[in-house]
């Protein structure tokens, strides 16, 4: 019996955070597949009403605790396991911007873009998309001024700041149509030591929903 739960699928950066985090602190965890794209289940009022009110995935399901929110569970996961976790306040509320700085500018706008490139029908207007990709270039920018200073977002430590900036940064240069790691050097080197770290995989690899419209995680079924 797993220790953890998490609801999670293959196409999900914002889950990823999650499901890497749980990988690389050797949590004992299973991901459970959410049909987001089929049935859309996040969005039915058994989800809002039992899952999570805010219609998102991830959840964490922790005995009788259900959390959402990635910088949530990355927090909780954290501060239990003592891995990965800002020391002291200045760190917690340094780690806290950039959690934030990342949800909002970095991945909130790469999942949209990446959305609605591959999966939405009709696929982005080409005004959105050009909207998304200057934000995304300049919010990229920003972060990787900020990997030319020091290994990891707050210094020579990784923390949880560094698993959520991972979300979608993974992810085949193809779906986006742009590469990230060509344009921002020191985002690229920044991927490889978060790589290196002992229980990494990609989300193709941790979490059900790949190949696209399958259930299957690496080649199995999950249910
Ligand atoms: N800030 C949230 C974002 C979660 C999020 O937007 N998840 C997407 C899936 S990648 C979702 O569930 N969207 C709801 C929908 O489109 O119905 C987090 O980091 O957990």
């Amino acid at each position: 019996m797993s220790d953890y739960q998490l609801l999670c699928f293959a196409q999900s950066g914002n889950a990823y955070r999650a499901a890497l985090m749980l990988n690389l602190i050797g949590a004992n965890w299973k991901a459970v597949w959410v049909d987001f794209f089929g049935k859309a289940v996040q969005r039915s009022a058994e989800w809002r009403g039992d899952v999570n009110e805010m219609g998102e995935a991830p959840v964490l399901i922790d005995g009788p605790k259900k959390l959402s929110q990635s910088g949530v569970i990355l927090t909780y996961l954290a501060r239990k396991s003592g891995k990965f976790l800002p020391q002291g306040e200045d760190e917690e509320l340094e780690a806290l911007r950039w959690i934030i700085f990342d949800n909002q500018k970095v991945n909130g706008f790469l999942g949209p873009f990446r959305f609605l490139k591959n999966f939405a029908k009709p696929a982005g207007d080409p005004a959105v998309m050009g909207f998304l990709k200057g934000r995304i270039d300049g919010n990229l920018a920003i972060v990787n001024k900020r990997l030319e200073r020091a290994p990891f977002l707050l210094g020579s430590r990784p923390t949880i700041a560094d698993i959520s900036m991972c979300a979608y940064l993974y992810y085949p240069a193809e779906e986006f149509g742009f590469d990230i790691r060509k344009d921002y050097p020191a985002i690229a080197t920044f991927l490889d030591r978060v790589k290196a770290l002992p229980g990494w995989a990609h989300p193709y690899d941790l979490m059900p929903g790949y190949p696209f419209g399958t259930q299957l995680l690496n080649g199995k079924p999950t249910v």
